[in-house]
């Protein structure tokens, strides 16, 4: 399919989330799009065995690999422990052996190097913890004890709860007080499966301080700025955002009440979406979207929007604001058609994209999802369908799939990393989306923000 028919395609569908009824155009045959799409999987998770297993990331385009976590140091096998669920639950067992054997072999946490505590919670943590609920398998899940254990003293270290943003492995020693919402408040989800299935309730407690004492600091309007000192809880700056690097913070107080009914969340919850809905929301030219503003005033900073903030549609579905959801799918929906694939970000008053990268984000279809999953309407399957299409169009390469370093020439300009929340998230979503696979429970199941599958594998 070329990219202009595409940019057609994306047109069409513009209106789509807009207006009530359907435009009649043939149905897709959504079974056979979802094989392809296991099909791409397995094509891409061969390749990766091929030419770099145990790396922590493929580039896709030169065939070589890219650490993640130590440059120079001892790779993860990222790329693995984020593939483990999206491998099970597209039935590629063999794949999914294949990966569980890696890790069984060769992932040893005892490391003297330093790690980002946020980045390796929703990571390394998620993607074992995922991959245990998926296949049973106990070494996954002592991994993942292992590396939250050692990921800890971030938390217990910190005068107020709020984590350091790095720690050793080995001895323990933290680094970094100067923090960010994202990185303070993405771990109930990890934290609190762990204490499931430990019946080690320190982990749950862990996180949840973490979340409540940042949410304690927050400004006379309910809103918190994107920067703050862990140790002394000062602000450091005056930011108010729904992007990064605060985005998962606030889908983390949702899913603190969805996964373990946890009332304190959903007051946390409540308390910062009103607020968000106040003073950030704002309609221009028909779309919705969500300004960065002053945290004690509520006054608009600047209208950039982060590719990474189309999460926030599906957060809203989920706490029941549909129709606020849908319009800001739509508005996104809009950027697609005008680019064919999201640039990393966009200047929604100026009708700009600022950032013309896009680093292979799964966000748009993240929150396709999350409305399917509310509201099963093929709609969403549309756009997720063309956000597919576009991605084999522009970001397929000898290897795999990879990051565009820029989307507004033609051809598209491709850079040369598959990142490892690829392999975790969008295939994930996509293929969930378009199979009615009978591995997953559609009624029950709960994703993290990293589309590690925590609740409803079958
Ligand atoms: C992922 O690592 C997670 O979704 C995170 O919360 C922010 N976004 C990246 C992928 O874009």
């Amino acid at each position: 399919m070329n990219r202009r028919y595409l940019l057609k395609a994306f047109a069409a569908s513009a209106p789509l989330l807009a207006s009530t009824s359907l435009v009649a155009a043939p149905k897709p045959n959504w079974h056979a799009l979802a094989q392809d799409v296991r099909a791409q999987m397995a094509w891409a998770w061969r390749n990766y065995v091929e030419r770099c297993f145990g790396q922590d990331q493929i580039k896709p385009v030169s065939g070589g690999a890219e650490p993640f976590f130590f440059p120079g140091g001892p790779p993860l096998g990222l790329s693995i422990v984020e593939a483990l669920d999206t491998l099970y639950v597209m039935g590629l067992d063999a794949e999914a052996e294949e990966g569980i054997r890696w890790i069984a072999d060769h992932l040893n946490f005892d490391i003297d190097g330093e790690l980002q505590v946020f980045e390796t919670g929703i990571r390394i943590v998620g993607g074992l913890l995922s991959g245990w609920h998926g296949t049973k398998e106990k070494k996954l899940l002592a991994l993942a004890k292992d590396m939250a254990d050692r990921l800890s003293p971030a938390f217990t270290k910190s005068p107020t709860g709020m984590p350091y943003r790095f720690v050793n492995l080995r001895t323990g020693a933290v680094r970094d007080p100067v923090s960010f919402p994202a990185e303070i408040g993405t771990y109930i989800a990890e934290w609190g499966t762990l204490s499931k299935a430990t019946g080690d309730k320190r982990y749950y407690d862990m996180a949840k301080r973490a979340t409540q004492a940042l949410f304690e600091r927050r400004s006379k309007i309910d809103l918190v700025a994107d920067t703050i000192n862990i140790e002394t809880g000062a602000w450091g700056s005056r930011r108010a955002s729904i992007g990064p690097p605060s985005d998962s913070y606030f889908e983390y107080l949702w899913d603190g009440w969805q996964l373990f009914g946890d009332a304190d969340f959903k007051r946390m919850y409540d308390v910062h979406t009103a607020a968000i809905v106040k003073y950030q929301a704002q309609e221009m030219n028909g779309d919705l979207w969500f300004p960065q503003v002053d945290f004690e005033t509520g006054q608009i900073q600047d209208h950039h929007q982060s590719e990474l903030a189309a999460f926030y549609a599906g957060l809203l579905a989920q706490g029941g604001d549909m129709a606020r959801s849908k319009a800001y799918l739509a508005s996104w929906a809009k950027v697609q058609a005008k680019f064919g694939v999201l640039p990393e970000g966009y200047d929604y008053a100026r009708a700009v994209a600022e950032r013309v990268t896009n680093e292979l984000r799964p966000e748009f279809v993240d929150s396709c999802l999350n409305l399917f999953l509310l509201e099963p309407d093929d709609r969403y399957r549309e756009l997720a369908r063309l956000h597919y299409e576009m991605m084999k169009t522009s970001s397929r390469a000898a290897y795999g799939f990879t990051i565009v370093d820029d989307i507004s020439t033609t051809p598209m300009k491709q850079g040369d990393l598959c990142p490892g929340y690829w392999w975790s998230e969008q295939m994930k979503y996509y293929w969930l989306l378009f199979s009615d696979t009978d591995r997953f429970d559609y009624k029950t199941n709960y994703l993290s923000t990293e589309g590690n599958v925590f609740v409803g594998l079958k």
